[in-house]
């Protein structure tokens, strides 16, 4: 008996942590670009994007399909969940270098 709630214990507490372990897509954003420009992702799953200013200028990490928006300084890392995605294009840009700095996400 005091095995087996341990052993249900156990799996509850390690529940938590394997839904949080999202897969992070990396985006690095220099000098009025973002690489890469493409982003395939598993459409139906949570992920996250990291995006690193390695630039010298701040950036605006933006997209309106997937209602995101950060400012980055230089130098600095901005870590951003997105929530599932349908099957489908989520485009991004630097809104401070918009007309060079785009790209977007597929899913599938
Ligand atoms: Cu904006």
């Amino acid at each position: 008996m005091k095995l087996r709630s341990l052993v249900v214990i156990a799996a509850v507490w390690t529940l938590p942590t394997f839904a949080q372990e999202l897969v992070v897509y990396k985006i690095v954003a220099k000098d009025g670009k973002l690489e890469p420009a493409l982003i395939e992702v598993p459409a139906g799953k949570r992920f996250k994007l990291e995006v690193a200013n390695e630039g010298t200028t701040a950036v605006e990490f933006e997209s309106k399909d997937l209602k995101q928006e950060k400012v980055v300084a230089p130098g600095a890392k901005a870590s951003l969940s997105i929530n599932a995605l349908k099957s489908g294009e989520y485009k991004f840009f630097d809104e401070f270098h918009e007309s060079t700095a785009k790209g977007k996400i597929i899913a599938k």
